[in-house]
């Protein structure tokens, strides 16, 4: 071949490479990037927003506002691990029992070969991270925190993970960067266990002298910074996280998330952990709120969420990602240290209108603050769809062209999710410590479960009675009117479509999480 000829269809070749990636780079420039934004134990009331008067959240406020605010978005359960579960796998999380509060010693709850949110979008393309809270397990049981944990997140998805095991109070208590525990000294290995306490390691119980929090329920195990966790722990001083840092830690993960991956569509997951137990706002969030520490690491969490936003903001990108906030559950005061919740409520009241909270079959269990917001693509609207978190997979699968694979209960609701319609879904099956209810357009069934009607020690009705109880949201949104006996025709077509999902065994339930 003559050499011009030649160069002339390697030109051709490079003419066409560089067109299809100059393609790919606008492509990439279209897709958005979505941000998951979860709140830990946050209440429908407590933004302002949703009616909040004695507490300032401006940036909430702000998404909610010039974003979608719905009023009737549904986490898929009433506490984290079993909400977290169906957000990630689109699957309802009474279909895996073990899909309880997990310790932190837990293995890891959801099946690697199963189909996940970020799994789909690394598929699509994405690049995928987990910023904060995973309380979904870790391993395969009896792990070894001094070598890298696996299966981690990134086993179902995410090709970058920056985590704290389970929840604030439990152990172990240290940050976990794809698998690897930060800051771990060799030389003082870390030891986790949650029966037994480890030889001569004060606790909670026995040692209230060392406690700069008390507690009142449980989390009388390791103490780690003067707070009593729930577990015991040995070792690993160097790795400690320290409570008062924590919101500004995942903060500075999560923005630097974002400033890496400005380049290509991203996923990220970035979990808060509050206002979730221990309640340890920074210094200069202490007294902000005049609730106490449960108001404070509520106007701590606005200022990182703001921030966060900012980031977007300065990285140019703000108008190029879906950002979807919302809450694992309802909320709950007293969870088991005192720490002023309770004292220093004032007429603050976290759960709005609703009955119930954190752990209830009631609507202030599973109904949280829920708000989409895209700049310049989502108009601003208050949204009375039913959506939840179950329905995120298919509905970000539709944004980004993919279907999810398996058996889910996800719905896609995306046209919802952007304002071009209100179309919910008509029912859903909320879950509440193992119990299971229904929700169908305006009504809420609640079936008979044995146990007690208040939670006493978190001061929370958690919907048991011995009667199936019927309300109509609509004219009842507190929940006050049990109409069962009035419309035995309703009840009757409730609970048959109820168990047409659910199956019949749902009374047998005896085994709840909390007696
Ligand atoms: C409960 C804890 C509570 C909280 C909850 C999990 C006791 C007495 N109570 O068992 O403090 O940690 O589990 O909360 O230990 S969740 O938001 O992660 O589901
Ligand atoms: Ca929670």
């Amino acid at each position: 071949m003559k050499l011009y000829v030649w160069l002339f269809f390697v030109g051709i070749l490079f003419g066409c490479q560089s067109q299809t990636k100059t393609d790919e780079q606008s492509e990439d420039k279209k897709r958005p990037n979505v941000v998951v934004v979860y709140m830990d134990d946050l209440g429908y009331g407590d933004v302002g927003a949703y009616g909040a008067t004695e507490l300032k959240t401006p940036h909430f406020d702000r998404i909610a506002n010039e974003g979608i605010r719905f009023t009737r978005g549904y986490a898929s359960s009433a506490t984290c691990t079993p909400s977290r579960f169906a957000l990630l796998t689109g699957v309802y999380p009474w279909r895996n029992k073990n899909a309880k509060i997990l310790p932190g010693t837990a293995p890891l709850l959801i099946d690697t070969q199963q189909e996940t949110l970020p799994k789909l979008m690394a598929r699509a393309g994405y690049h995928t991270g987990i910023v904060g809270k995973w309380h979904l397990g870790l391993g395969s049981g009896n792990v070894d925190w001094n070598t890298r944990v696996s299966p981690r997140p990134n086993e179902v998805g995410f090709d970058y993970s920056y985590i704290m095991a389970a929840t604030q109070d439990r152990v172990p208590t240290v940050y976990i960067e794809n698998g690897d525990v930060v800051n771990l000294d060799p030389n003082d290995p870390i030891s986790v266990d949650y029966k037994n306490n480890f030889e001569g390691e004060p606790t909670g119980k026995d040692n209230p002298e060392l406690l700069k929090m008390k507690w009142h329920h449980g989390h009388n195990n390791s103490i780690v910074n003067g707070i009593p966790r729930i577990g015991f722990m040995k070792g690993g001083e160097k790795a400690k996280w320290k409570d008062e840092d924590m919101a500004d830690h995942f903060l500075k993960e999560a923005q630097d998330y974002v400033v890496q991956h400005k380049d290509e569509p991203f996923f990220l997951y970035y979990a808060f952990q509050q206002p979730h137990v221990p309640r340890t706002p920074h210094p200069r969030f202490v007294g902000s709120s005049g609730l106490g520490p449960r108001g404070d690491v509520i106007v701590e969490a606005d200022y990182c969420f703001g921030e966060f936003m900012k980031t977007l903001e300065e990285e140019g990108i703000l108008d190029n990602t879906l950002i979807i906030f919302t809450s694992d559950n309802g909320p709950v005061l007293n969870d088991g240290y005192f720490d002023d919740a309770v004292e220093k409520l004032g007429n603050h009241n976290p759960k709005g209108q609703l009955r119930g909270g954190k752990y209830s079959l009631f609507e202030a269990g599973t109904r949280v603050p829920f708000i989409t917001y895209w700049k310049g693509k989502i108009q601003p609207a208050v949204s009375d769809a039913m959506v939840c978190q179950i329905d995120l997979l298919a509905s970000i699968g539709a944004l980004v062209g993919l279907n999810p694979e398996g058996n889910i209960d996800s719905e896609n609701l995306l046209p919802a999710l952007l304002g071009e319609n209100e179309i919910g879904r008509d029912d859903l099956i909320i879950e509440a410590t193992s119990r299971t209810a229904y929700r169908q357009g305006d009504w809420a069934l609640i079936p008979p479960y044995k146990g007690p009607a208040l939670h006493k020690a978190v001061n929370i009705e958690l919907g048991n009675d011995s009667k199936y109880q019927l309300y109509d949201l609509s004219t009842d949104i507190g929940q006050q009117n049990n109409i069962a006996a009035q419309h035995p025709d309703k009840l009757e077509s409730m609970i048959k479509d109820f168990e047409a999902i659910r199956g019949d065994d749902y009374g047998k339930i005896q085994d709840l999480e909390l007696k």
